[in-house]
């Protein structure tokens, strides 16, 4: 390891509303590595918060009828209060409502300014407050949604700082080129070169639109600016260590490695590491991009009602048996489909089967031929193949973690279990002590009694508590002292005496909680998460049956369907209602329907609408759809109808 102060952060989360399994898997990985660090004796410092400044939270809390402060006081209490819950080992929980946070971000702004990398401009372009960021109009969708979200942009013109993103770009290119790992995994690495490679705007780094954010310094005398919440919040990894404040803790600086979701990958492999050029801070080593957890094979969002909520499962499931799921069932950067029964599976038969019975077994054996007592010494002498295997796989174990490979880690770190177990099989102690062989036995019971040990003090930053009991049962603490002995030194345990004890992991039969109850209950008044389609029918205003019959419904049928290749949302059908050609329409369906399975379908579609572009396709009508939050699905007639029978 050559590097003795590791920092690890988790992203700040906004407190427009709860936590999540998504937010609790980032915490849940960056705890680990904390964990891992302390353990082989770095100075660690781990870093969590919320971010609690801009649009979205000031609208977040007005919708609730809250002050904006008191708001993302609490909301912010409710994230401490889980991670307290969950037992994150957390060295700092920053906000960015703190004042030294504050004071540093003005601090930044300076310096890049006096740096020449900030100038004032005008900005005019599409906004998504969402994700708190303009994109150009040829990167929307459908010419007015969100790419990243999907959400409904608006249209903002503001007098704006700008930060000159543009002149790091070479920096840029070469920084990921020179460093292999900055972004792991490493195939979201050539998604970012590729996107820098097609050349940075200047950035837009305060809004006027609001006043929920950090203020300019006072030289500026620009009252009416605060900082965009993305500058704001990217500082939040230095001002934690005291950037512009008291910078005792800087020496933590740079972060080992900073963990993310892959939806705010750009902001820090790009934004982030610019901004540190300016600044002339060292850049980050890694900066980790995890995948997404979705639902039946869906996002999970709260629009869906499909969020989980991490604290239902932990407390029906048991904290670190969920914790070893979570880093065990996804490779990091791929997504995961939340089952229960995928989590029972795991229980059951990686830590039920492999590890709970394997301490059984010792316990068990050790009680009855030896009084429960087990002594290592001849381990080498008779089991030395085992001894040598397990070495082999423990040498693979330490590289996987810092690279992120966690899956990879239990993976390999299940291979002494098996080691074990089949041990047992394959030298029968019961027949050895039998035949009178009680050496060979003892030491039979000293190889997996060394195997636990080993397997718990690696294992002891995914399941703290659990392996603890594990390390008591063989009579040793984990400690970075027994670490170094039993792992890097290759010590033998001190003989100890098992005792009885209830098993680790009872098999869990069935599910244990309703399919409905995992789901986090929503918190926003109920009209707030209703679709748009839904709210407008809120509103809706009466019409006489002349204007009715003023729209001409058809029953068609899809001849063609294709996918539109740079939307998420298109698809363009051909559908056939009884004309001389098809009607080309492109409908925004794609998320629910692929275009193989609607071909030869029947539509209701909307005959008399004036003609439109959508990404430059034109679209000669409209399908009847229902959206609800289930997702959407087309109107179809009970019974096939010829092609062009009107509806009405
Ligand atoms: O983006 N699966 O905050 P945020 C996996 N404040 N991880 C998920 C997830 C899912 N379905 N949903 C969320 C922000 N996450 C900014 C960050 S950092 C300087 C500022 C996790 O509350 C994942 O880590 O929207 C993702 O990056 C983060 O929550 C987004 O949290």
């Amino acid at each position: 390891m050559s590097c003795h102060k590791s920092y690890i952060t988790t992203p700040i989360y906004y407190v427009n509303d709860v936590a999540h399994i998504g937010h609790a898997y980032t915490t849940i990985i960056a705890d680990t590595l904390a964990r891992y660090a302390r353990l082989i004796g770095q100075d660690t410092f781990f870093l969590t918060g919320t971010d609690e400044h801009g649009q979205k939270i000031e609208e977040a809390a007005k919708k609730r009828g809250k002050d904006t402060q008191a708001y993302a006081d609490e909301i912010s209490a409710k994230f401490r209060e889980l991670w307290d819950e969950f037992d994150i080992s957390y060295d700092k929980f920053i906000r960015t409502t703190d004042a030294d946070h504050m004071k540093g971000v003005q601090k930044a702004f300076s310096v890049m300014y006096d740096r020449g990398d900030i100038y004032k401009d005008t900005y005019s372009g599409h906004y998504c407050i969402s994700c708190e960021t303009f994109f150009p109009q040829t990167q929307l969708v459908d010419g007015e949604f969100c790419p990243d979200c999907g959400k409904q942009t608006s249209i903002v013109e503001e007098e704006s700082y700008f930060f000159r993103l543009s002149k790091y770009q070479d920096r840029l290119l070469e920084w990921y080129r020179d460093n292999p790992e900055c972004i792991l995994p490493k195939s979201k690495r050539n998604e970012v070169i590729r996107f820098v490679e097609g050349g940075l705007n200047d950035l837009s780094i305060t809004r006027t639109s609001f006043d929920w954010g950090v203020k300019l310094p006072e030289r500026f005398n620009d009252p009416k600016h605060v900082m965009y919440v993305w500058l704001d919040a990217l500082m939040n990894y230095v001002t934690a260590l005291g950037y512009g404040t008291d910078e005792a803790k800087m020496d933590f600086w740079p972060a080992r490695v900073h963990l993310i979701g892959k939806d705010i990958l750009r902001f820090h492999a790009i934004y982030w590491p610019a901004f540190l050029m300016s600044l002339d801070l060292p850049l980050p080593k890694h900066i980790g991009a995890h995948g997404w957890w979705t639902r039946n094979g869906e996002k999970m969002s709260k629009s869906k009602g499909n969020v989980v909520n991490p604290k239902e499962v932990a407390d029906a499931y048991g904290l670190e048996n969920f914790r070893y799921f979570m880093l065990r069932e996804v490779p990091f950067g791929g997504d995961g489909d939340f089952s229960q029964r995928a989590l029972i599976d795991r229980i059951n038969s990686d830590l039920g089967n492999d590890l709970g019975n394997l301490l059984n077994r010792l316990i068990g054996m050790s009680s009855k031929y030896f009084e429960g007592r087990v002594e290592c010494d001849l381990v080498e002498k008779y089991y030395k193949t085992e001894l040598d295997e397990l070495q082999v796989s423990l040498d693979k174990l330490e590289p996987y973690i810092f690279e992120l490979q966690l899956h990879r880690y239990l993976e390999e770190l299940w291979r002494p279990l098996t080691i074990a177990n089949r041990a047992i099989d394959k030298y029968q102690p019961w027949t050895m002590i039998k035949e009178g062989k009680t050496e060979e036995t003892m030491a039979l019971n000293g190889l997996i009694a060394t195997i636990l040990a080993k397997v718990s003090l690696m294992l002891h930053a995914v399941m703290p508590k659990t392996t603890t009991v594990i390390a008591n049962a063989l009579g040793f603490e984990i400690t970075p002292e027994s670490f170094n002995k039993i792992i890097r030194n290759g010590e033998i345990l001190e003989p100890f005496v098992t005792q009885k004890r209830e098993p680790l992991f009872p098999r869990i039969e069935e599910q244990l909680l309703e399919e409905k109850s995992i789901e986090e209950s929503k918190e926003e008044p109920k009209k707030e998460n209703k679709p748009k389609e839904e709210k407008e029918a809120d509103n809706i205003a009466l019409i006489g049956i002349e204007q009715f019959f003023e729209v001409s419904l058809k029953i068609g049928t899809i001849v063609e369907a294709q996918e539109v290749k740079k939307s998420k949302k298109l698809l363009l059908l051909q559908v056939d209602i009884g004309e001389d050609r098809p009607r080309q329409v492109v409908a925004g369906i794609k998320e629910w329907y692929s275009a193989d399975e609607l071909v030869g379908t029947q539509v209701c579609v909307v005959a008399n609408l004036k003609p439109a572009k959508l990404m430059g396709m034109k679209s000669e009508g409209m399908l009847l759809a229902a959206k609800d939050s289930d997702g959407l699905c087309l109107i179809r007639p009970e019974k096939p109808k010829a092609v062009g029978t009107p509806i009405s």
